[in-house]
């Protein structure tokens, strides 16, 4: 197939790039490479010495002897050029990463809360209008996120896979629908994927176009075998307070001896997937699209849930690098429940990888390989979900 993947130079883009090339896809990167600015903005850069998207791409060609192309390229900004590359490639599917993805980011200003909403919504909202004009056949494949459901406000309930049959009464009477199911973003971020939900709903009624939105879980992780193929492969690991997931970043954390950063109580409970898990399950939704005019298919792409301070505790145990409660700098609950339907991706043939495959000591080691690249100042989050109110 010929497969578009916009975001693709990012940390789960890059490695599906990749995947989907071995796999014998022919796959076109387009990237504005900001996520590579925003290092620059912060301060920081991926604890691993990711290589430069033309050193990258030269390097799969001289290991596959398979061509990736690339096009530097604003999702969001660019409608034109967009629509004509979409007509210029006649993509089978497109691989939607291309979002600012992280919480702390979203949050750390009115600028930062505003870029996030432009670009995730405009990002998504061309694509759709794009596709229609260009290329009404492709499918569709988005990176949304678990957090559009919200944590805890149903306690004991599995989270069905985005839909959920709902009464509704109004004046005396009452009917039955299939609604999206209710959501409740803790985060500006996750509220843009929230708004892509309607977006999708609104372009697959109306124009019938193919989509699937994997409601994907925190990726743990930072290898696959084909980014392991050569040193100039290698994927991206963030750990600093913005960026850095929680799992990796204990990893990174103790790999550098440096005390597990657990928010609050460490009652949090959250979905998970290690990243040879998000390539293989974008491989398998690619390879099972919707027809023209079904309703948006979603699926949860996450394969175990555990709670924030058990992981620390795991990690702990395993390294002997103490845990740290810090207040918590995010408005959240502080202990809940998470029970998560995942069985379509099952179905099509995802093999969970386990958090006890031993995959936890190989992040550590990588980590630990680059240590000396690591900025300890950069660590704790510093991104208040509620800015303290300044005293008279
Ligand atoms: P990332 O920031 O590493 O990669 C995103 C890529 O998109 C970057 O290369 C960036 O330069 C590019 N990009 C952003 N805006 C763009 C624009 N307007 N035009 C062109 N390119 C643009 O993020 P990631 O971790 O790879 O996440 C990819 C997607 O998966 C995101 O949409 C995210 O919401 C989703 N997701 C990620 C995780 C996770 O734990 N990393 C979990 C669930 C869902
Ligand atoms: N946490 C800590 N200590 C840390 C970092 C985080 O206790 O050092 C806690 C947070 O307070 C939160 C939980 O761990 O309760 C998860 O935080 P996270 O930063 O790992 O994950 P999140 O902000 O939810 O975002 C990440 C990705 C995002 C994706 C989402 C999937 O950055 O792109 O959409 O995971 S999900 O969480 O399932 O919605």
């Amino acid at each position: 197939m010929k497969v578009i993947v916009l975001g693709g130079d990012g940390f789960c883009g890059w490695a599906t790039s990749l995947h989907l090339s071995a796999e014998g896809h022919h796959v076109t990167i387009v990237d504005n490479l900001v996520r590579r600015r925003t290092d620059e903005e912060l301060g920081v850069s991926s604890l691993t010495p990711i290589r430069s998207i033309e050193e990258r791409l030269q390097a799969w060609r001289e290991t596959r002897n398979t061509p990736i192309d690339f096009v530097e390229l604003d999702v969001a900004k660019d409608y034109d050029r967009l629509e004509a590359l979409f007509r210029q490639v006649a993509p089978d599917a497109i691989v939607h990463f291309a979002e600012q993805r992280a919480a702390p980011y979203s949050m750390k200003s009115p600028w930062h809360k505003r870029y996030t909403v432009d670009n995730n919504v405009n990002a998504t909202s061309s694509v759709l209008c794009a596709m229609v004009e260009a290329c009404p056949d492709a499918h569709l494949v988005h990176l949304g996120t678990m957090g559009v459901y919200g944590y805890g406000k149903t306690k004991g309930m599995t989270i069905p896979e985005g839909y959920i049959d709902a009464t509704l009464r109004s004046a005396g009477a009452e009917a039955t629908v299939e609604i999206l199911y209710p959501v409740d973003p803790g985060s500006i971020y996750h509220m843009t994927k929230t708004l892509d939900q309607l977006l999708f709903l609104y372009y697959a009624k109306n124009d019938g176009l193919k989509i699937t939105d994997l409601h994907q879980g925190i990726v743990w992780g930072t290898s696959t075998p084909e980014t392991d193929l050569d040193e100039r492969l290698v994927n991206r690991f963030d750990y600093d307070g913005d960026y850095g997931t929680v799992l990796n970043r204990f990893l990174a954390q103790a790999a550098i001896g440096h005390p597990l950063t657990v928010h609050g109580t460490g009652g949090q409970t959250r979905a998970f997937i290690h990243i040879r898990d998000t390539v293989r399950c974008i491989a398998l939704a690619i390879q099972s699209a919707p027809k023209r005019g079904d309703r948006v298919k979603i699926m949860n792409q996450m394969t175990e849930t555990h709670r924030v301070g058990d992981l620390a505790q795991m990690v702990s145990r395993m390294t002997g690098v103490p845990v740290e409660h810090l207040d918590n700098p995010r408005k959240e609950m502080a202990e809940n429940d998470l029970v998560v339907a995942n069985d379509s991706l099952i179905n099509l043939g995802l093999e969970p990888t386990r958090l006890s495959d031993g995959l936890m000591e190989e992040v550590v080691e990588i980590a630990g390989r680059h240590k000396d690249r690591c900025d300890t100042s950069r660590i704790v989050c510093s991104s208040l979900w509620v800015r303290p109110i300044a005293a008279e």
